[in-house]
């Protein structure tokens, strides 16, 4: 199915009501366990700041179970479970890209653990969880396309790019951000997604391309459309969902995803091998799947796809059937070996060129 660029604006409005639902959320007192005898609980919180403390506030009131939450991008969460490894300090990984918690699964660092949840989630959040042995699971997904101000692209009378080809021409030089994907699993899913869609040469021929029009790689995937809010830099590769809400904020930014085709990630959940809190950490990972908790993310601004198919999807949720997806391969480009010689690859072969 052929199918054009998705451009994507958004505003203001419902974000008032999901606010209101959550904090009907938290004013219920649920259950009778209290914070001095449920416990605690490790989190590392892989989605934008909003959203984790969302997480950590209702489920600690809803529980009792003290949540000890630090957030890091997906990269950066895989480096500390791996250095946890024979100490892990860590019960549940939520969030991310996931192809590093497959990763994660393969390095025999997280735990199998099969959810009765499973049948309520769409088959993509399904399969992660299959093709892991059951040791991560698909808590949302969303598009990767560009970032753009509207205000900057308009003052520099640049058009909006419309495909990955336009990110090549000369008149974006120094105009584009992107996360590292040594440290970003967002960066490391336009890898896969470049590869998938032209073949392993001419992917890298494009990022050495397109390495002349970066004016910076950024450690986390996130910053580059932040960065693109604030009219810090014109355009970004990013995660389309992220847009609606720097835009809700104010900041002049729109979306497009390209015309040749684009990639998702499947963002996922890992319970850690070896958590000191195993039982919170499955009533957790219970509590992440439900339609309730998952609706959190778009009430906390952010927008991907939830993967429970009872959770309702706010209207600023990147519409899937308008977008053009290439057949991603996520058991392929999540093994930690392919994943290890493209990031080195690229390191070698495009970081190292001059801009
Ligand atoms: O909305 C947040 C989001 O885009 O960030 C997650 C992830 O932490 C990005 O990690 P990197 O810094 O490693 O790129 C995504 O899973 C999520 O959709």
């Amino acid at each position: 199915m052929k199918q054009g660029p998705i451009a994507c604006t958004w505003s203001r409005s419902r974000s008032l009501s999901l606010s209101l639902a959550v904090l009907a959320a938290l004013a219920v007192p649920v259950g009778a366990a209290r914070a001095q005898d449920a416990g605690q609980l490790n989190v590392i919180c892989s989605v934008q700041a909003e959203w984790c403390n969302m997480i950590q506030t209702v489920f600690a009131r809803t529980t009792g179970i003290k949540v000890n939450m630090s957030l890091k991008g997906s990269g950066e969460a895989l480096a500390q479970l791996i250095a946890e490894r024979a100490n892990p300090k860590t019960d549940v990984w939520f969030g991310g890209t996931g192809d590093p918690h497959l990763q994660a699964a393969e390095q025999g660092l997280a735990l199998e653990y099969k959810s009765p949840a499973l049948g309520q989630l769409h088959l993509w959040a399904q399969q992660q969880a299959q093709q892991s042995g059951y040791k991560t699971v698909g808590i949302y997904s969303g598009p990767l396309g560009f970032g753009y101000n509207t205000e900057l692209i308009a003052k520099k009378k640049l058009p909006v790019p419309q495909s990955w080809a336009d990110l090549l021409k000369p008149i974006y030089k120094g105009e584009i951000q992107v996360a590292n994907p040594a440290s970003s699993g967002t960066a490391y899913t336009m890898i896969a997604t470049l590869v998938q869609l032209m073949g392993e040469d001419k992917a890298f021929d494009y990022l050495k391309a397109l390495h002349k029009n970066i004016a910076a790689y950024t450690r986390s995937g996130t910053g580059p459309i932040k960065a693109v809010a604030r009219g810090e830099t014109t355009l970004s590769i990013s995660f389309v969902h992220d847009g609606p809400g720097e835009a809700m904020q104010g900041f002049p930014v729109a979306t497009i995803t390209p015309s040749e085709g684009t990639g998702a990630e499947i963002g996922s959940m890992t319970i850690i091998k070896g958590a000191r809190n195993l039982d919170n950490a499955k009533k957790f990972y219970e509590w992440a799947l439900t339609p309730a908790a998952q609706e959190m993310g778009a009430a906390a601004k952010q927008f991907q796809v939830p993967s429970n198919k009872a959770a309702k999807i706010d209207p600023r949720v990147p519409d899937f059937k308008k977008i053009k997806f290439i057949n991603y391969d996520y058991a392929k480009y999540g093994a930690s070996n392919e994943r290890k010689r493209l990031i080195g690859k690229w390191e070698k072969d495009v970081n190292s060129l001059p801009r």
